[in-house]
């Protein structure tokens, strides 16, 4: 069988074996986030004969898309000030090849607030404090989930903005997604209200 084309032309670690037939699956093809790869599709191409060796040899060295800037040891962003709802800024990361931030740490919060800061004042915004990242609580009130679907609880940060967040303000729809505040903690706002967002490309 033919290896897939690799569209964003990484080539992952072998992280796993498929446990039938021990042919190896490669980490950084499951995890392409590329709106265009059906996870479906992606998962159907495993497991399949790779000839790992020599694709790692040809790897391109690792870049960050346009406007990312990398903060060794935690990651590359990217702070966007032309405002977007929630469901459009998410789309808009994942076109870049990245997504909007999860937060895994206070140092990654950190790196968040040093972006900030550098925007004291962004234009034709509901909040000028607040930007969009990658979580909501879409689905059930309360329950909060990273954009990959893992609870919110599980990503290692879990500081919100303020005392009294979240608080899925103002009737219904109440707020469902996710953004992080200047401080660099954690709130619940409209997915509907536009807002900066902050992209993120994940360093491996
Ligand atoms: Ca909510
Ligand atoms: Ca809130």
């Amino acid at each position: 069988m033919v290896a897939p084309e690799v569209t964003d032309g990484r080539i992952g670690n072998i992280t796993d074996r498929d446990s039938n037939s021990n042919l190896p699956v490669i980490g950084s093809l499951i995890y392409c986030e590329n709106d265009a790869l059906d996870h479906e599709d992606i998962e159907s191409y495993y497991p399949y004969e790779f000839n790992y060796t020599s694709a790692l040899r040809v790897a391109p060295p690792r870049r960050a898309g346009p406007g990312y800037e990398m903060f060794p040891g935690v990651g590359y962003y990217k702070f966007h000030t032309d405002p977007q709802v929630w469901e459009d800024a998410r789309k808009i990361c994942a076109k870049e090849g990245g997504h909007l931030v999860i937060i895994n740490s206070e140092e990654e919060s950190k790196v968040i607030q040093q972006l900030f800061a550098r925007h004291p004042k962004i234009n034709n915004v509901q909040y000028n404090d607040f930007a969009f990242i990658g979580f909501h609580d879409m689905y059930t009130e309360g329950s909060y989930l990273t954009i990959y679907g893992d609870p919110l609880d599980k990503t290692g940060f879990t500081r919100w903005s303020h005392k009294g967040q979240p608080d899925n303000a103002g009737g219904f729809p109440g707020e469902d997604c996710g953004s992080v505040h200047r401080n660099g903690g954690l709130n619940d706002l409209t997915c509907t209200s536009k807002h900066a967002f902050i992209c993120e490309q994940e360093m491996w």
